[in-house]
């Protein structure tokens, strides 16, 4: 898979190297490229954004620089005839979840857009979803906060949706088996435990350590249903993952 991330912080993402991602890339199955948008800022500030018409507070990003900068990462497809799944991280766009990093896992083509708190110039998402050479412009907020802008954003959506890509967790099980996951019956999963047995005033569940694994795949499904009625009983309505 190809990524391109369009940024005025590159070092921003330098993480992307590291762990599971970096590993990828090292491996081959992932090509992550970052580019600098203000290398299509012509003026001699380098100016990227402007005042929002209409008034009101915050700056908004000028559609004429990301358009500019978009076009380049699109001139230079992974493949003859690619088509690119462009990504928009703001806070007025549908909810980031587990299955929308299965879906963007499944593309081979993603170019993420992070733009500042208070936006791309509207028209960006408009035109590029008429362009022969993009399948989509989709539009996510990982949560309900505030950030300064889009990069944090694009580090969790790019370090959820990796998991997803054949032989980059190098365990194949790990991805069924994650809270969220469908096949693991959307609940959390239950609390773990490693050696030693006893640590401090506190032991191990007696049952982890019984080697009954019926009765150790029933406490854990118990353990993961009491977690999930505490912390996300939205899951259990049907309104989460
Ligand atoms: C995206 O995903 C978002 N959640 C909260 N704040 C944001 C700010 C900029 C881009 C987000």
């Amino acid at each position: 898979m190809r990524i391109d991330i369009i940024t005025i912080f590159p070092e921003y993402l330098s993480p992307l190297a590291l762990s599971l991602v970096g590993k990828a890339c090292e491996a081959g199955s992932l090509d992550v490229r970052v580019h600098d948008l203000r290398e299509h800022a012509h003026d001699r500030h380098r100016t990227v954004d402007d005042s929002p018409f209409g008034g009101g507070p915050g700056m908004v990003m000028k559609p004429d620089v990301w358009g500019e900068a978009i076009d380049a990462v699109l001139s230079q497809p992974p493949a003859a005839g690619a088509r690119a799944t462009l990504v928009v991280p703001t806070p007025v766009g549908h909810r980031f979840n587990h299955a929308a990093a299965e879906g963007l896992a499944a593309q081979e083509w993603l170019v993420f857009l992070p733009a500042r708190y208070e936006g791309l110039d509207a028209r960006i998402a408009a035109h590029y979803r008429t362009r022969a050479e993009v399948t989509a412009v989709h539009e996510y907020c990982i949560g309900d906060y505030v950030l300064a802008g889009g990069e944090a954003a694009v580090l969790v959506m790019v370090e959820a949706l990796a998991r997803f890509i054949p032989g980059v967790l190098g365990n194949d099980e790990s991805v069924l088996d994650d809270s969220f996951a469908p096949g693991a019956d959307g609940l959390l999963a239950a609390p773990a435990y490693t050696r030693p047995a006893q640590w401090r005033d506190l032991s191990v569940p007696e049952v982890l350590l019984s080697g009954d694994h019926a009765r150790i795949a029933a406490w854990r499904r118990e353990q993961g249903l009491q977690a999930t009625r505490d912390y996300r009983p939205d899951l259990l309505r049907g309104e989460g993952s």
